[in-house]
């Protein structure tokens, strides 16, 4: 029997009140076919007797099957993997001075939203944690139309004109003789495109640091990129960045355990999100604004319409003016997290463009790209898709029309229906384009302001903590270790060398490779062929600010233990002592204790209690988790160690940097352990306070163990 359906605070809002119209609930229904006549046989068909050849007469078969040939759409051509759910978003102060938009003004609305996070290069069914962008796409169901924010969780992109979107994705996607590598850019074609395409070496040192592979989608950033402009009702604009900055902080994890998560959860970031929404734990993000007078437009060292350039936070703080909370999964994952359509060109009144050339073409592409994907112009009448502001005009027909619009006229203007649907005055709210002055030749190419391509990514890499550095030395090693062409990876070394010259060092060391001095310049192959060569070669870096402390996820909160997972390793006859005091002092804050035992089913404390077991240790894996816990009790401690993967499980905490600690008789576990030599470490707890784990837990890693954890094989 499916569950009762109750009505919870995060059921209210316009946008749930429609989607219910659309539900299908099957409980105590009969089973029919589409055209509701009740069916007495699924299972069999149509027969010229018992052993006989199927009918084609078997109008149910074919009902069946036809709609089962029909279940798929083409997946998104990037982006294909994604997460999503349904929540708020709540207005912290009012900004009339800034914009006209009713989201922005008016404090006591709780606006639906429905978010989409992704990953880029890989299949819908490819895993969680490949090294990549993650997409983090916000639709806001406003009262004055569906506004989408259509960003990733890198504040830059790779490149800086919509006709080079193609070119980067053919050359990240599957090399296309072989289809090799499925969602990984560690290839040749990959580094070829780079290596010759200097704008992209900003985006790709950030796809180099830890911000690629995200602990949780929860606990990652989101921006809008490109500069949009908000507009207040006198007419006046300014210039704005959109921040998504999350309650939990920005927390990774490392590029091993990445590795060894796709094996062993594929799905890890999808059921993480979807755990904590089920168990409450609603994630929160706070909406940030950069905001930039109109009059200091050129007042940067870059320019704000380059989407390879961000603006230092030192340079424009951001102003946090609302936050978003998730508070509820998806009914149907293919109505809604396949179907939702995000189309950058979705803006209210209030808000506008901007001439970012990536994000001139973004408006052509969205809309474009849903007529395949969705089969025609009506997506938006998919329930998911449909704003909350009502809407009414002359578009009509096409594939899967689901309204049926009345009376006699589609066309305006008319009077045989009173001149309706009628158009709105500026007064009355309607949308009225930006006049941005245009005085210009038409020309195809690129501005010069756009040509510094070294400074931003010198800038991340300076403002890393020294762990951060340490990862991006590796995942650069890493990509390029696994490139084929001397001559890309020499190019890249190159470049990455104009970038830091220690960084570029110690990737060359890696790679057994010298990091070249002359190669021919890095040509900009990516403006035309007439175009001068000369004046578009990349500028040397320059240092506008030394450091950005919010580039650095060193700097990030650490003050929360919530949602973080720990494995209590147990057996029969564990300490019901010890266990219940560390549990009742985690669960306070939100962690969620897992017992990982011998076996699945249940296990027998020392005071003869039965504890549910979370995971036979077979099933499981220590990457899976954020801190280890071995309560004390002989017998238990014994049979833990009769298991090899217990101690490996330990091993792996301690490798990736995570807190350990341990009760009584389980310190020999410790000592079985490769933690043993270790006991002194500020993450490794024997007989400790829970609330000194606790601490330990909120710091995500003690990454000053990341020499000795190099030492440890697990
Ligand atoms: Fe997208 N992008 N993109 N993109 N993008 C798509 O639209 C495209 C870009 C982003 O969860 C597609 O509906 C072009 C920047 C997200 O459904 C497609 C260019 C940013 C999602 C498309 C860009 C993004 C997409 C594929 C260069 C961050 C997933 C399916 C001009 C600001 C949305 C779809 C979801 C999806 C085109 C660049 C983010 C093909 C041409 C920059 C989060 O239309």
């Amino acid at each position: 029997m499916a569950k009762e359906t109750k009505k919870t605070p995060q059921d209210e809002s316009k946008k749930q009140d429609q989607l219910k119209n659309y539900q299908k609930d099957h409980t105590g229904k009969p089973l029919t076919t589409n055209q509701g006549m009740k069916v007495n046989d699924t299972n069999n068909s149509l027969k010229s007797g018992e052993r006989g050849s199927t009918l084609l007469e078997d109008f149910l078969l074919r009902e069946k099957i036809t709609s089962f040939d029909h279940e798929r759409i083409p997946e998104r051509i990037v982006h294909a993997r994604g997460s999503a759910a349904h929540g708020v978003f709540e207005l912290y102060e009012a900004i009339p001075e800034y914009t006209k938009a009713g989201i922005f003004n008016d404090t006591s609305r709780k606006t639906p939203v429905f978010v989409r996070f992704s990953t880029v290069a890989g299949s819908k069914g490819s895993p969680d944690l490949a090294r990549d962008v993650r997409g983090f796409a916000t639709k806001f169901y406003t009262e004055e139309g569906t506004w989408d924010l259509v960003g990733n969780n890198m504040p830059i992109f790779f490149i800086q004109d919509a006709m080079k979107f193609p070119d980067l994705i053919h050359s990240v996607k599957p090399e296309p003789n072989n289809e090799i590598p499925q969602a990984a850019s560690a290839h040749d074609t990959f580094y070829d495109f780079v290596s010759h395409t200097p704008e992209t070496l900003h985006n790709h040192i950030w796809v180099m640091s830890d911000r690629a592979i995200p602990r949780s989608l929860r606990m990652m950033e989101g921006f809008g990129i490109h500069t949009f402009r908000m507009i207040n009702d006198k007419g006046e604009a300014h210039f704005v960045k959109f921040h998504w900055k999350p309650i939990l902080g920005v927390h990774s994890v490392t590029w091993e355990e990445a590795v060894k998560i796709n094996g062993a959860d594929a799905d890890f970031h999808r059921r993480d999100l979807w755990d904590a929404i089920e168990d409450g734990q609603f994630p929160e993000w706070e909406l940030g604004l950069q905001i930039v007078p109109e009059a200091d437009e050129h007042k940067f060292d870059f320019d704000l319409l380059d989407p390879t350039k961000l603006i230092p936070e030192e340079m424009v703080p951001v102003k946090i003016v609302g936050k978003m909370t998730l508070n509820k999964n998806p009914e149907n994952f293919f109505a809604e997290t396949e179907q939702v359509a995000f189309l950058p060109g979705h803006i209210v009144p209030g808000l506008d463009f901007t001439n970012d050339p990536l994000l001139q073409g973004r408006l052509f592409s969205y809309r474009d790209t849903q007529l395949s994907r969705l089969g025609g112009p009506n997506f938006d009448q998919i329930p998911i898709n449909r704003p909350v502001a009502e809407s009414h005009n002359n578009q009509r027909d096409g594939h899967m029309q689901t309204n049926v619009p009345k009376g006699n006229t589609a066309y305006f203007p008319n009077s045989m229906s009173g001149g309706c649907p009628h158009l709105s005055k500026m007064s009355e709210g309607a949308f009225h384009s930006y006049e941005e002055r245009i005085d210009a030749k038409k020309i195809r190419g690129r501005s010069e302001s756009f040509n510094d391509h070294f400074s931003q990514p010198a800038l991340f890499y300076r403002s890393l903590s020294e762990w951060e550095q340490a990862h991006v030395a590796d995942a650069y090693t890493f990509e390029l270790g696994k490139c084929n062409q001397a001559h890309i990876k020499s190019r890249m070394l190159y470049l990455i060398n104009e970038i830091d010259g220690d960084l570029a060092k110690k990737v060359a060391d890696g790679l057994g490779m010298e990091v070249p001095k002359n190669i021919d310049q890095p040509v900009n192959q990516a403006i035309g062929a007439d175009a001068d060569v000369e004046k578009h070669q990349p500028r040397k870096k320059k240092n506008y600010l030394d450091k950005s402390t919010a580039l650095s996820q060193a700097e990030t909160k650490f003050d929360s233990i919530s949602t973080r997972k720990v494995a209590v390793l147990a057996a029969d006859g564990f300490d019901h002592n010890n266990y219940e005091k560390m549990r009742k002092a985690l669960e306070k804050k939100g962690a969620k204790l897992m017992i990982i035992a011998p076996h699945g089913g249940e296990i027998t404390c020392n005071e003869n209690k039965k504890h549910a077991v979370d995971a036979a240790i077979a099933t499981t894996e220590s990457v899976l988790f954020d801190a280890v816990y071995i309560p004390g009790g002989e017998k238990s401690v014994k049979a833990l160690l009769k298991v090899a993967k217990f101690t490996k499980f330990v091993n792996e905490a301690f490798k990736y940097c995570k807190a350990v600690a341990a009760d009584n008789e389980g310190e020999e576990l410790i000592d079985n352990s490769a933690v043993a030599d270790h006991k002194s470490d500020k993450a490794v707890f024997v007989n400790a306070k829970p609330d000194d784990f606790k601490k330990a837990i909120a710091q995500h890693r003690n990454w000053e163990r990341m020499k000795v954890a190099e030492t440890i094989a697990v």
